[in-house]
């Protein structure tokens, strides 16, 4: 397929279709690529590069499902399994409260015996621990877990969260959305419908959402298309995603033996066409725990406005052989973005700009 004709689509604000997204995502011409998702970018955004002052908290690793590509889950009674106390939990947001951070983002595993009761007071320590602190939290696969170990719908498990402290979701236990490798990749995880049903649903309740992708693993280039697109179609009926995430795999000790995780080009592509192809998910996030710190900083020439933020403590990419730190600081976060050549700008959980006299983190 001719670029050009893809040039121009974008310059006047045309949707690119899955033809074209599949045909970017196998275009040898990264840079041409990375140069129309820049563009695409500086429309949306100038040269502002959005992160935030945030503590990850992952609560536990316990889980009764078992992914494939998941080094951080333990069986219960495995050694290294943990569950972290209430009294840890409240440690970790105190700790991230006076450090300045605007955000906590707290996911963990699917405990197998811990209520829904636990959840609703682990949010309630967090927000007498940091009554400041944005409480984004839960995936959907996370969400659809509580509403089966407590018997209540979906709705009711959302508002009681709500009630508790719950403000927004991160995006992760998408993975792939196709069948096919969710079969092979996490077939006890709830399906990719039921995922975009579980968005749906939170959406609806007015908190709004990231969505993320696992690629670079098991998948084909037109199920990452195919994953797109559904996402781009949930968005239009409900404006509810924030940002788009793409997690390269991590392939350290994961129980996907042989298969190593995406190289810097694919995951620059992959981030340059989400950029394009999803014209209607105002932000595209690099993960820097995932892509490292230095491909995070080119990843910002190629269609990314959003590096997430100083993170603290992070067990899921680290078990499965991240090599990026366990944090940066801000100062660390606005360099990189200066040396990138570009405007960093503090945002909260909504993306709404912060003006800070000095300091946090
Ligand atoms: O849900 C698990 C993925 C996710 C591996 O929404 C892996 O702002 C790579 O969702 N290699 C958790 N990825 C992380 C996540 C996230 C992170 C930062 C920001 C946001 C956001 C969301 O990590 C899991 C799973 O999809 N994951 N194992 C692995 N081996």
């Amino acid at each position: 397929m001719d670029l050009s004709e893809m040039v121009a689509k974008v310059e006047d604000g045309i949707r690119l279709n899955e033809a074209e997204a599949l045909s970017l995502l196998q275009s040898s011409d990264l840079l041409a690529v990375g140069e129309l998702a820049a563009k695409a970018n500086r429309r949306l955004h100038g040269d502002k590069v959005y992160f935030n002052l945030n503590r990850h908290i992952n609560y536990t690793n316990l889980c009764v499902n078992n992914c494939a590509f998941c080094a951080f889950r333990r069986e219960k009674g495995e050694a290294g399994g943990y569950a972290l106390t209430l009294e840890e939990v409240a440690v970790r947001a105190a700790e991230a409260a006076a450090a300045g951070a605007t955000e906590v983002h707290v996911v963990g595993g699917l405990h197998p015996d811990l209520p829904l009761d636990f959840y609703e007071r682990m949010l309630r320590t967090i927000r007498d621990a940091g009554p400041r602190l944005h409480i984004k939290a839960f995936t959907a696969v996370e969400l659809q877990h509580f509403a089966a170990i407590s018997d209540r719908p979906l709705d009711e498990v959302i508002d009681r969260l709500q009630t508790a402290g719950l403000q927004s979701l991160p995006g992760g236990g998408a993975e792939v959305f196709a069948e096919r490798a969710r079969r092979q990749l996490c077939p006890e995880k709830i399906s990719g419908a039921r995922w975009l049903k579980t968005m749906r649903t939170v959406h609806r309740a007015g908190l709004r959402s990231n969505a993320t992708m696992l690629f670079g693993h098991l998948e084909t280039l037109e199920e990452r298309v195919d994953h797109l697109t559904r996402l781009r179609s949930l968005q239009d009926e409900t404006g509810g995603f924030q940002a788009f995430v793409a997690l390269p795999f991590q392939d350290v000790g994961t129980r996907l033996k042989g298969v190593r995780g995406p190289g810097g080009v694919d995951i620059l592509k992959t981030l340059a066409v989400a950029r394009l192809f999803l014209d209607n998910i105002p932000h595209i996030k690099a993960y820097w725990v995932m892509l490292g710190v230095k491909l995070a900083q080119v990843a910002l020439a190629f269609g990314v406005n959003d590096l997430d933020g100083t993170v603290v403590e992070e067990q899921i990419g680290h078990q499965a052989g991240a090599a990026s730190p366990q944090a940066l600081s801000r100062r660390g976060l606005v360099r990189l973005i200066h040396r990138a050549g570009r405007t960093p700008v503090e945002r909260d959980s909504l993306y709404r700009e912060l003006k800070r006299e000095r300091g946090g983190c």
